[in-house]
C-alpha cells in the first residue's frame, strides 16, 4: 500500500479542458467512449499518465491516429491496474478512449452502479476512474458533455448541467444529451438512469432566474418527496439571504437511491442521495428524520458554492468544502428549526464520536497530512470538527465580517481549486485579528483541554486562571498553544454577573492563546462561579472543578441556555461517577431538590427541559474517563437512571402530563414537546407502574416520532412488552426497508445475553441484504457503535462477532466496512481486558489475506 503525503503536491502535468462522454449502459458491459482535450501544462517531456481502475482500453486514438499497447518494437501506451501511460511529445491533442464496465458487479457502490434496478454514479473522492480513464483529481477542471444512451427500460437519463439533445435510435434505445457549462473536477461527475416518479417545482432567484427543481423518487414514493423538495427551496433563499449566493444552472435535480454508501452526494446540478435523507412522511419518518432530510438538502445544495464553483486544490484540503459546508448547514438548520437544539445536537456529535476520534490512532488534524485510502478521511474530525474552526472564526470576526470573508473568498477564487491557507487568507483580509496562530486549528491534531483554577487573593479578590494544554496524539507529539475564543460568565450566588478588572472579558468572551492566563474578580466575599466554554465556543474538553452547588447555580442563573444544560450535564456525570466508585451509594438528597425545583421551574419551558432531561450517553461518558470497565460503567449509569426515576417520579409525571398530545405536524414548537414528552417517557418506563404509558402512546400515535419514542421506552419495560410492540411494529412496516432500518437497529442494541442470535435472525430477515449499506449500518453497525455492553463483553464475543462479519462486508463493500471497524479500534480509552480482546480481533483482520485497504488503513493505524 501507498502512502500519500500532503508535502507531496505537485500541480498536474496536463489538463483536460473539455470531456466529451458517450455512455452506453449495459449490466455487464457498459461501454464508455471518452473523448478529452488535453494540454500540457509547463514544458517537460513526460508522458501523459491517467488513473483508470482495473479498466481495458478497447480503442485508443491521438488526433484520430490509433495508439496500440506497448510492446518489443513500438512505443504504445502501458496499462497497469491503476493507471494507463501515454507517450505523447504533443503539446495539446485530442485524445480518444474506449473502455468498459461491469455496473451489475460493482457492490462497493464506488464508480457506476445498479441501485435496486437504476443505474447511478459516485465519483467522490477517487471513483471516476472506476468509469474510465482520466486524471482523477480535483485541480483538473473540465467542461463536459454527457450522452447517455440506455434501453427503453430507463425512460430517464440524467447526467450534470442542461440536456441539450435528445432522441430515438435503431435499436430500440434511446438517448439524451447534457451539457454542464460549469467547468468542474470529475468527482463531481453524476451519471442516473431509471424509471421514477418525478416530483417537479420552479424556484425564482433572487435576480429573477427561473430554475426547474426535479425529485426523482421511487415509483410509488412521490408522496413522501414534499418534505425534501420544500426544503431545497427554503435553502435557496437562505443562500440568497445569508450569503448572496444565487443558484447558476436552469435546472436542479436530486435523486433519491437506496443503495448508497453514505448520505449524499453534491453533484454538479445533479445530487445523488439516500434515499434515507429525501423520503419523509409523518408516519414513516420521526422528527429527526425530517431534520436530518431538510439538512442534507441543504448541505448538498450549499456546495455548489462551497465545494463546487470553489473546490479543493487536493483532497487533504477536504475541509475546506467539508468543514465550511457543515457550518452552512448547521446555520441554516438552527435558522429554521432551534438555535439551542441544534447546537446540543452537534456538540454531543463532537463529544461522542469527534473526540474518540481524537484519542484513537486515526487522530487527524482538520487537514490531514498523510492518507492511505482517501474515504477514510471524511471523518467527524475533517467534517464536524472543521465545522467548529469555521465557527470561531465566525465568532471572531463577527457576522458581518465573516460575510465580508466569505464575499471576498468567493470573489479571488470562484471557478478554482484552492486550499484551505487561502480559506484563511481570504478571512484574514477581512479582520485585523492576527490569524496566524488562529491557523494552527487546520494542522494541529488532539482535543485541547482548558482547565480552570480560582484562587482567593486578599481583599476580596478573587483570581481566576485559564490554562490550555493538548494532549499528544497518535499522530503528533508536540503540541503548541491554539488560539481560543473562550465563552465565560462569572456569576455570583444570587445570579448577578461580574466582570474581570483587567478588561480581558469582552462580550463574554476571552481569548485563550497562550499556555495560561489569569484575571481578577472582586467577589467581595461572595462565591463566584466560572461557567467557561460557554455555547461549546471551541472544540475543547473542559475541566473545571466545580461544586454541585455551583453546578445548579449556573443552571438556574446562567443566561446562556446551552450553559444551563451542560452544568446539569456535569451535574449527571458527577452522580454517575460517585455510583461507580461505590455502586450502592445514594445520591445526594440536594441534588434531587435542586432537580425537581429545575423541573418545576422551566415545566414550560420545554425545549430546554427536554435537553436537560436526557442522560449523557454511555459513549459521552467514556470521554470523560480513562481506562473504562464497560460493564461498572454501565452499570452506574442505569443505576443512576434508575434512582433517577424513583426520585424524580413525581415531577417526571407532571411534566408528561403537561404536554397534551395533538395532531402531529413538523414545526418546532411540537417538535420540543413531542421530544420532551418521549425523553420523559423513557424515564417512567424504568418504573413497571408506568408500562401503560408506553403501550398507551405506542397504540394512540399517529406519527413516527412518537410510535419510536414508545419503541425506545419499551426497551426498559418488560420483555414481553417490548417483544409484542416490536412485532406489530414490524407487521405493520413491513415493506418499508427504511421504516424496518429503525426496527433492526432497536433490536441490535437490545442489551440481552441472546443478541447473536436475534442479529443472525436480522440478517435473515427478508428485507436485509448485506449488499445495502443503510441495512448493514442498522443492524451491524447499531451493535457495534450503540450496543456497548454486548459489544464490549467480556468473553470477547461481541468484537469477534464484528470482526467475522467485517471479514465477509469487506469483499463486498470496503467503504462500509471500515467505517464500522471504528469502535474496534478505538480500544486506547478501555480497560487493559478489553484492550487485549479488541487487538486479538484487529489482529485477526490485519493477518487477513485480501483485506482491502480501506479497512487495512484503520487497522494497522490502530495496531501500531
Ligand atoms: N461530498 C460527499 C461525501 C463523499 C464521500 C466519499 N466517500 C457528501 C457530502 O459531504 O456532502
Ligand atoms: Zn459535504
Amino acid at each position: 500500500v501507498q502512502i500519500k503525503r500532503r508535502a507531496d503536491y505537485k500541480p498536474p502535468a496536463f489538463l483536460i479542458t473539455t470531456v466529451d462522454l458517450h455512455v452506453t449502459l449495459h449490466p455487464t458491459d457498459t461501454r464508455v467512449i471518452s473523448t478529452l482535450k488535453v494540454t500540457r501544462q509547463g514544458s517537460h517531456n513526460q508522458p501523459l499518465v491517467l488513473d483508470g481502475d482495473n479498466l481495458p482500453v478497447h480503442k485508443l486514438l491521438i488526433d484520430n491516429a490509433p495508439l496500440a499497447a506497448k510492446s518489443d518494437d513500438n512505443d504504445g501506451y502501458i496499462l497497469t491496474d491503476s493507471s494507463l501511460s501515454i507517450p505523447v511529445d504533443k503539446n495539446e491533442f485530442t485524445l480518444y478512449i474506449e473502455t468498459s464496465i461491469a455496473p451489475d458487479n460493482n457492490k462497493a457502490l464506488e464508480g457506476l452502479y445498479l441501485s435496486g434496478g437504476a443505474y447511478c454514479t459516485q465519483c467522490e473522492a477517487e471513483g471516476f476512474r472506476r468509469i474510465t480513464f482520466f486524471l482523477d483529481r480535483p485541480d483538473v477542471l473540465s467542461v463536459y458533455t454527457v450522452t447517455v444512451v440506455g434501453d427503453e427500460k430507463y425512460p430517464m437519463l440524467l447526467s450534470n448541467g442542461n440536456p441539450v439533445d435528445k432522441g430515438q435510435l435503431s435499436d430500440g434505445k434511446h438517448f439524451v444529451k447534457w451539457h454542464d457549462p460549469h467547468p468542474k473536477p470529475c468527482y463531481l461527475f453524476a451519471l442516473v438512469a431509471g424509471d421514477f416518479d418525478l416530483l417537479t417545482d420552479s424556484y425564482t432567484t433572487m435576480s429573477g432566474k427561473e430554475v426547474a427543481l426535479e425529485l426523482y423518487v421511487d415509483k410509488g414514493k412521490k408522496h413522501q418527496g414534499t418534505f425534501a423538495l420544500e426544503s431545497l427551496k427554503r435553502a435557496m433563499k437562505w443562500d440568497e439571504d445569508v450569503f448572496g449566493l444565487e443558484y447558476d444552472l436552469d435546472i436542479y435535480m436530486i435523486v433519491a437511491v437506496d443503495f448508497f454508501n453514505m448520505g449524499a452526494m453534491e453533484n454538479k446540478g445533479l445530487n445523488v442521495f439516500n434515499s434515507k435523507f429525501v423520503l419523509a412522511d409523518q408516519d414513516t419518518a420521526t422528527d429527526d428524520d425530517f431534520f436530518n432530510v431538510e439538512a442534507v438538502i441543504a448541505h448538498e445544495y450549499f456546495h455548489n458554492w462551497t465545494g463546487n464553483r470553489v473546490t479543493c486544490r487536493d483532497w487533504f484540503q477536504l475541509s475546506l468544502k467539508e468543514g465550511l459546508t457543515v457550518f452552512r448547514d448547521q446555520q441554516f438548520s438552527a435558522d429554521m428549526t432551534s438555535e439551542l437544539s441544534n447546537r446540543i445536537k452537534h456538540v454531543r456529535v463532537m463529544r461522542e464520536h469527534q473526540f474518540s476520534e481524537d484519542a484513537s490512532a486515526m487522530s487527524h488534524p482538520i487537514r490531514p497530512d498523510e492518507v492511505i485510502e482517501m474515504n477514510n478521511f471524511y471523518t467527524v474530525t475533517v467534517y464536524d470538527k472543521g465545522a467548529e474552526v469555521i465557527r470561531m472564526f465566525h465568532t471572531l470576526l463577527g457576522v458581518d465580517g465573516f460575510r465580508q470573508g466569505m464575499d471576498e473568498y468567493f470573489r479571488r477564487h470562484d471557478g478554482q481549486a484552492v486550499t484551505c491557507d487561502d480559506f484563511v487568507s481570504a478571512m484574514q483580509s477581512a479582520t485585523s485579528l492576527d490569524l496566524s496562530q488562529f491557523s494552527l486549528w487546520y494542522s494541529q491534531s488532539g482535543t485541547p483541554v482548558i482547565s480552570v483554577e480560582q484562587q482567593e487573593l486578599e481583599n476580596g479578590k478573587v483570581q481566576f486562571t485559564l490554562s490550555q494544554r493538548t494532549p499528544k496524539t497518535s499522530d503528533q507529539h508536540d503540541k503548541q498553544p491554539l488560539y481560543m475564543p473562550i465563552n465565560i460568565e462569572i456569576i455570583g450566588q444570587g445570579g448577578e454577573l461580574y466582570s474581570d478588572n483587567e478588561g480581558v472579558i469582552n462580550d463574554g468572551m476571552v481569548i485563550l492563546d497562550k499556555e495560561s492566563m489569569s484575571f481578577t474578580v472582586d467577589a467581595s466575599g461572595n462565591v463566584l462561579t466560572p461557567a467557561v466554554l460557554g455555547n461549546f465556543s471551541a472544540p475543547a474538553k473542559v475541566d473545571n472543578p466545580l461544586s454541585t452547588e455551583s453546578l445548579l447555580t449556573i443552571f438556574k442563573h446562567g443566561k446562556d441556555a446551552f450553559n444551563r444544560w451542560d452544568a446539569m450535564q456535569s451535574i449527571y456525570d458527577r452522580c454517575i461517577r460517585e455510583l461507580e466508585q461505590s455502586p450502592e451509594a445514594s445520591i445526594d438528597e440536594n441534588i434531587w431538590v435542586g432537580i425537581r425545583s429545575a423541573i418545576s421551574r422551566e415545566i414550560d419551558n420545554v425545549e430546554l427541559l427536554g435537553e436537560c432531561l436526557v442522560i449523557p450517553s454511555f459513549e459521552t461518558l467514556c470521554q470523560l474517563r480513562t481506562s473504562v470497565d464497560v460493564a461498572e460503567l454501565s452499570k452506574a449509569r442505569t443505576e443512576f437512571c434508575h434512582q433517577f426515576a424513583q426520585q424524580l417520579e413525581a415531577a417526571l409525571l407532571d411534566v408528561f402530563n403537561s404536554i397534551e398530545s395533538k395532531p402531529y405536524s413538523y414545526e418546532q414548537s411540537a417538535v420540543n414537546q413531542r421530544r420532551c414528552k418521549n425523553v420523559v417517557l423513557a424515564h417512567l418506563a424504568l418504573l413497571p407502574q408506568y408500562e401503560h404509558l408506553v403501550t398507551e402512546q405506542f397504540e394512540a400515535s399517529d406519527n413516527m416520532t412518537d410510535t419510536l419514542g414508545a419503541l425506545r421506552s419499551a426497551q426498559f419495560c418488560r420483555k414481553e412488552v417490548f417483544d409484542s410492540l416490536m412485532a406489530k411494529f414490524e407487521q405493520r412496516y413491513n415493506k418499508d426497508p427504511l421504516v424496518l432500518d429503525k426496527w433492526f437497529a432497536l433490536h441490535a442494541t437490545q442489551p440481552t445475553k441472546d443478541i447473536f442470535a436475534t442479529i443472525t435472525m436480522l440478517c435473515e430477515h427478508p428485507q436485509f441484504t448485506m449488499s445495502n449499506p443503510n441495512r448493514v449500518r442498522s443492524v451491524i453497525g447499531s451493535f457495534a457503535f450503540y450496543n456497548s455492553e454486548m459489544f464490549h463483553a467480556l468473553d470477547g464475543s461481541g468484537y469477534k462477532f464484528v470482526a467475522d462479519y467485517l471479514l465477509k462486508l469487506d469483499k463486498l463493500n470496503p467503504q462500509v466496512a471500515a467505517r464500522i471497524v471504528t469502535p474496534l479500534t478505538q480500544w486506547q480509552g478501555f480497560a487493559s481486558q478489553h484492550q487485549r480482546l479488541m487487538k486479538e480481533q484487529l489482529g485477526r483482520l490485519l493477518n487477513h489475506k485480501g483485506l482491502s485497504k480501506d479497512v487495512f488503513e484503520k487497522v494497522s493505524k490502530s495496531l501500531a
